[in-house]
């Protein structure tokens, strides 16, 4: 089984050079990294650059011009060109635990999703990790919140039921699957776009098809950057189209991830 390791980021390179940093830390490696760029400009481009150029790691770049927030179609994109049979997702403002990547792949199981963790780094101490591009966090750390949400005992997660309904926990910065199971469902729906709704419309479809999730608790930590809140004026119609998925129990779009392959 293969892994890739997708990160998304729209212009903050300070808060990606954090991640990547924290991508060097794994335990255990993904085979390849994918950075699923929505727009960003050259600073950006330049974290990446210097990332690659100092890391052994299958590094890749997918970027696309930036016309709002279109973070379905950039992931779609990215998924598109991984050949990796296992994805896991974070975003560029998380800092990921050292065993992140372990904590997925040592759970993935056959039909199923996992979503983990996320603790979310308050803004003083988000400051000065920025400022100082250093970190050291774990269930202890001052100025992060839900605390109890750091502690990482993995042997807990096994204990974890499945689940057939969408959880309210599902953050699309923490989340894993088989490609396969992605592509079943045609990937994130693009019709969605602006702020919102586009993981946990995508995780009901999976649902719908018959995969079921799980949740691991006190494992797969991602440690969320502090930032001000996004622009979440096109929600309302992110919301339509997620009950649609729900109420007619959707499975299949149009919009998806096809038309890259
Ligand atoms: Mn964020």
């Amino acid at each position: 089984m293969t892994s890739a390791l997708v990160v998304t980021t729209y212009n903050w390179p300070e808060a990606l050079s954090i991640q990547l940093k924290s991508i060097e830390r794994l335990t255990k490696l993904p085979d390849q990294v994918i950075i699923a760029d929505d727009g960003s400009g050259k600073e950006t481009l330049e974290v990446i650059e210097q990332f690659k150029s100092k890391s052994d790691l299958n590094v890749k770049h997918v970027w696309h011009e930036d016309r709002g927030f279109r973070r379905s179609a950039i992931l779609n994109k990215a998924i598109a060109q991984c050949d990796a049979d296992y994805i896991i997702q974070s975003d560029g403002d998380c800092i990921l635990h050292h065993s992140f990547v372990d904590d997925h792949l040592r759970h993935s199981a056959a039909n199923t999703y996992l979503h983990g963790s996320r603790v979310n780094i308050q803004k003083e101490l988000a400051d000065k990790i920025l400022e100082s591009q250093q970190y050291n966090l774990n269930v202890f750390s001052q100025g992060i919140k839900k605390r109890m949400r750091a502690l990482h005992l993995p042997v807990l997660s096994t204990m974890n039921k499945a689940e057939q309904f969408l959880s309210k926990k599902i953050r699309g910065c923490n989340l894993s699957y088989w490609r396969k199971d992605f592509l079943n469902v045609n990937g994130y729906n693009e019709d969605i776009e602006g702020w919102g709704k586009e993981d946990s419309e995508l995780i009901l479809r999976m649902l719908n098809s018959g995969v079921s999730g799980k949740r691991l608790k006190f494992a797969a930590i991602v440690f969320h950057l502090w930032h001000k809140e996004q622009d979440k004026s096109g929600v309302e119609a992110n919301i339509r189209l997620e009950e649609k998925t729900r109420n007619e129990n959707i499975s299949w779009i149009e919009n998806g991830v096809a038309k890259y392959l």
